[in-house]
């Protein structure tokens, strides 16, 4: 056991301390066939032995103090926990069994101790505290952080001063968040410690959207395969970000073989218990741990410490085996070499000044400074229970304790109550013994000599509201790999805007694939989980990032109505044409033969039709949609019966010549007109009811392309176009098959022949209007039906008055009644 000459103090008042001066176990064989050895620590740890010299300094103080404990002094045993539960057990039971340093066969008093300062670590605590139950001796640990220990039913009689890791692993949250690293690592020590840490950081990331790549532990008692499969996880994970809630016992072999394996470009999240270790600070480390950010508790100001620190000396301590290991450790040589040392010997010239040692660095001490607080927690509590007034106690009766025979069990209720000052600070415990939630943010980066310093770059109060807990100064922090930037850590990078996530199966969540938007659907932000609809009238933009009114479209003047609009004119001006030289040449022959009047009609008809097809152009309005197939209809029928007509009168006048036959009676300009304007009316009568029953109205069509809106005329009542169509189509039929009858007729110029050619290419035109217009898109099926008006019209057009026009204007001399004749005289 480890109190050394020197280093116990008598008094009216003892405290344990527990602290872990080794750090290594050497587990000997425990087969049960022979008795089993004492179990060996090793590793001297010079960080634990200055907290040991903490509390021997604040008990120092407080004995110094005429104000606190004034008549009364404090002495302090300290035991060695090793680091381990088995050990820290054995700490305990010493401690209790009361082996006294003068003769250890002898037992002292069992209950002269008030306290306990210590252990270290959460898993020595729960051994130690359930040792020290049945004797309620209260405990203050310094840095046992488990939040299992907040179970006051379980452990009644634990108090610390460090917060819980409730808090941290809330902080750790929230850092993760705070930087996006939602795709991280996480290691964890073999012990409770490590195993509460990673259970409540797993419990707190639940609600965010960070996730755990890989949760991996390292081995209690550390060994190479172990270390190397974790870190061949680490190399094989994408997550560069790794949370580590372990310990420096465990770190320190681990990141050995890190450094030997070289992995680099990892971003530590180190946790409160590593956050400071100071054995990592050295320049070898910066390339492979710079960059770590961590929380660490509360760093306070012990003003002597320094001073205290130096008096620590071989000279002073001859006979302190824990002085020689120090300075071994320190110094790599034995002050009093002997035969189990192999250490060179000591110049003697050793001075304790080094303030990046391990054991002196005095600059912000943190745990020291909890050991500091938990001395003084118990001294005051000492200093209430001694001021109590008797018949106004807390105990039964309104007793008070006997200050000469003080159970523990009355310093655990002033414990509880207890609030003091301390450089400024007020240190109290709340119901479950713990202490204040309050964390720095520190980043390890590289000091002026390359080796690593601790900043400080925030903090995290967990007092405050939620939200405004963390607060982290980012600029100017150097991250892992020396980067200015904060390294990047996701499993998938963010979708754009205009792609939606898409979780893939048998992963986290975490890990998504990024699909395109569908068009129509849009998403505007980052990360978006769905696409939404456009409303109506919007359409998404090609890049799926925002909805854009649809394009509106109809037939306009672009180059096709350009076109239309064109030979529209065209025809119409080749028709009047026509019309002007039959009008000079109506005393021709030719002219008076064909019965001119009739020829007018259909030129005048003719010159209506071609311009019917540029209603079709334009932003189809109630008046346009109403007016284009009547106005068309209407024109095209008033022509074919015209030319209906004027076959009538080509059969009639053959067949009148035969003796007998008068036909030629009832076919007189008046019948004839009333045959033409009869034949008219029937479309007319068709159009007026369709336009008074359902009349034509210009819609909007979005289902031909979504991204368009198509002003088109809808017919209003299909049955009406049709008919209108199989009118015209009745008509022209009629009319072929009578022209076709007359065909053979004599004469030179038979009108017949080119009306029936006319009508051919009229149906021609027609039919294969019907599949063209019932197929064309949207704006298109108005320039297919205006393009069929027009090469109808020119087809008839050319038919019947091209032959003629040619004999008048280039052949003149043929136009003669014996040549036109001619034939029937040969
Ligand atoms: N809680 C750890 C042990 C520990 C520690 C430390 C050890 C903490 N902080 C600083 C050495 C130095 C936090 C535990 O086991 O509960």
């Amino acid at each position: 056991n480890s109190f050394q000459p020197g280093f116990v103090i008598q008094g009216d008042y003892v405290i344990g301390g527990i602290f872990p001066l080794h750090f290594n176990l050497n587990m000997p064989d425990l087969n049960g066939i022979y008795r089993p050895p004492p179990i060996n620590c090793s590793g001297f740890d010079p960080r634990a032995f200055r907290w040991a010299q903490i509390m021997r300094l604040a008990v120092e103080e407080i004995n110094q103090n005429p104000v606190l404990l004034p008549n009364h002094t404090l002495g302090y045993k300290i035991f060695d926990s090793c680091g381990y539960p088995l050990t820290g057990q054995r700490a305990v039971l010493s401690m209790l069994n009361g082996v006294s340093e003068e003769n250890s066969s002898m037992c002292t008093n069992a209950s002269s101790f008030l306290a306990v300062i210590g252990p270290t670590g959460s898993a020595q605590s729960i051994v130690v505290s359930r040792i020290l139950q049945p004797f309620r001796i209260p405990m203050i640990s310094y840095a046992a952080s488990c939040a299992c220990l907040s179970d006051r039913q379980k452990y009644p009689t634990f108090f610390r001063v460090i917060p819980s890791d409730d808090y941290q692993v809330k902080a750790i949250a929230r850092m993760l968040v705070h930087f996006n690293w939602t795709w991280v690592g996480l290691l964890r020590g073999d012990h409770d410690y490590g195993r509460f840490a990673a259970k409540g950081l797993l419990r707190e990331l639940q609600e965010t959207k960070v996730c755990v790549a890989y949760q991996e532990m390292i081995p209690l008692l550390y060994n190479h395969q172990g270390g190397l499969r974790i870190m061949k996880v680490m190399r094989s994970s994408t997550a560069k970000v790794v949370v580590v809630f372990a310990a420096e016992g465990e770190m320190t072999p681990f990141l050995r073989d890190y450094m030997t394996q070289n992995i680099t470009g990892i971003q530590w999240v180190a946790s409160e218990a590593w956050i400071t270790a100071s054995v990592f600070s050295g320049r070898e480390y910066y390339p492979y741990l710079g960059g770590t950010i961590g929380f660490g508790i509360k760093k306070g100001h012990i003003s002597r410490l320094g001073d205290f620190l130096q008096t620590i000396n071989p000279e002073r301590y001859p006979n302190n085996v824990l002085v020689h290991e120090l300075w071994e450790s320190l110094y790599g040589c034995s002050p009093f070499p002997s035969s189990v040392t192999q250490m060179p010997p000591c110049s003697g010239q050793e001075t304790l000044l080094e303030q990046n040692s391990a054991y002196m660095n005095t600059s912000s001490p943190r745990v020291a400074y909890n050991v500091y607080k938990a001395v003084y927690a118990i001294a005051h509590s000492l200093h209430n229970l001694l001021l109590c007034h008797p018949g106004r106690g807390p105990f039964q009766n309104n007793s008070c304790a006997q200050s000469n025979n003080i159970h523990p069990w009355q310093l655990q209720h002033y414990l509880q109550e207890v609030n003091f000052q301390i450089a400024g600070e007020e240190v109290d415990f709340d119901a479950k013994g713990d202490s204040v939630p309050y964390y720095d943010i520190i980043s390890w980066q590289r000091g002026p000599e390359g080796n690593i310093e601790f900043v400080n770059v925030g903090l995290f109060d967990g007092t405050k509201d939620v939200g405004e807990e963390l607060l982290i100064q980012e600029d100017g922090i150097m991250w892992a790999g020396h980067q200015s930037e904060v390294p990047v850590s996701v499993c998938s990078a963010s979708c754009l805007p205009g792609f939606r996530k898409a979780v893939r199966r048998r992963e986290p969540i975490c890990c998504f694939d990024c699909v395109p938007c569908d068009s129509g659907k849009i998403s505007n932000q980052t990360n978006s989980v769905d696409c939404t609809i456009c409303p109506e009238d919007f359409w998404s933009n090609n890049d799926r990032t925002a909805c854009i009114s649809k394009k509106v479209e109809y037939l306009t003047f672009d180059s096709l109505g350009i076109a239309l609009t064109v030979m529209s004119v065209v025809g119409a001006c080749f028709t009047l044409a026509v019309c002007g030289v039959f009008f000079c040449h109506r005393h021709t022959a030719i002219v008076r033969v064909n019965n001119s009047e009739l020829s007018f009609f259909i030129l005048f008809a003719l010159t209506l039709c071609f311009l019917c097809s540029l209603l079709f152009i334009g932003k189809p309005t109630y008046w346009s949609c109403m007016l284009r197939h009547t106005a068309f209809s209407i024109t095209f029928s008033l022509c074919i019966s015209c030319i209906l007509g004027k076959t009538l009168v080509v059969l009639a006048a053959f067949t009148a010549t035969r003796p007998g036959h008068n036909i030629m009676k009832w076919l007189g300009p008046k019948q004839q007109r009333t045959i033409i304007s009869s034949c008219t009316l029937v479309q007319v009568v068709i159009c007026a009811a369709w336009l008074i029953d359902v009349p034509p109205f210009p819609s909007r069509n979005t289902q031909y392309e979504h991204s368009k809106i198509i002003l088109e005329c809808s017919v209003g009542s299909s049955l009406a176009f049709w008919c209108v169509l199989g009118y015209i189509g009745l008509q022209a039929c009629l009319c072929f098959v009578l022209a076709f009858m007359a065909r053979k007729l004599p004469g030179n110029f038979n009108e017949a022949k080119f009306i029936t050619f006319s009508m051919l290419i009229f149906c021609a035109v027609w039919l294969a209007f019907i599949p063209a217009y019932i197929s064309s898109p949207g704006n298109y099926a108005d320039a297919v039906e205006s393009f069929a008006i027009l090469a109808s019209s020119f087809g008839l057009l050319f038919c019947l008055f091209a032959p003629k026009s040619y004999i008048i204007l280039l052949k003149p001399e043929k136009n003669t009644k014996q040549h036109l004749m001619g034939k029937e005289k040969k």
